[in-house]
């Protein structure tokens, strides 16, 4: 084989296993529950939550919200959700800041147990509208989260389309400055 085709194979199988694992299969997905949401990073103090340690911060209520996918499909809705702020979760672990310049550099990332990760910025979470959407949710109708998405998952509420920042399975938070 040539090596252009050599490349061409080893990349096209390269992707297909990448979207394997971004696309877990219903029925499977109890091996990605999470129990633990980790807070690490450029905080003061790192946190290592149970859902029962989340249940102590102040609870957020969402009610009804149409899920689109990044190219403007239907993917369904999430509706009766509970959970905590991120923003809440973050004041808590303290962000670490020498300046006050240092914040607006700063990103937070949401990693979810099959490897799938989402970015906010700090300043769209904490000057900007979106941020009192982000929610960080355990309960659903009022029960833990099935398999499909728990027991941790989280969502910007306020995004034009929300399925890209639902983040299922939700796993670790880290706060991250990305430029000097
Ligand atoms: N953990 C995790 N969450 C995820 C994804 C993923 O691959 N893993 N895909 C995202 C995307 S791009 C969309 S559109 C929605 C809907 O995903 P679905 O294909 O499972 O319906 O979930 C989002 N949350
Ligand atoms: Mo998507």
């Amino acid at each position: 084989m040539g090596y252009l085709l050599r490349k061409l194979c080893f990349t096209i199988a390269l992707g297909a296993a990448v979207h394997a694992a971004a696309h877990p299969t219903d029925g499977d997905t109890a091996q990605f529950v999470t129990t633990r949401l980790a807070v690490t990073g450029a905080v003061q103090h790192a946190l290592n939550l149970s859902v029962a340690d989340l249940r102590q911060l102040p609870a957020q209520k969402l009610g009804e919200l149409p899920l689109l996918r990044q190219g403007g499909a239907n993917a369904g809705q999430l509706a009766n959700l509970k959970g905590v702020r991120l923003r809440d979760l973050l004041e808590q672990a303290a962000v670490v800041s020498r300046d006050h310049n240092d914040v607006k550099k700063m990103v937070v990332i949401a990693t979810a147990s099959d490897g799938y990760k989402v970015v906010f910025s700090w300043s769209e979470l904490f000057n900007s509208p979106v941020g009192e959407g982000v929610l960080v949710y355990f309960e659903k109708d009022g029960q833990p989260l099935g398999d499909d998405e728990g027991r941790i998952a989280m969502v910007s509420s306020k995004d034009i389309r929300s399925g890209p920042r639902h983040v299922k399975w939700l796993q670790s938070i880290e706060v991250k400055k990305i430029a000097e």
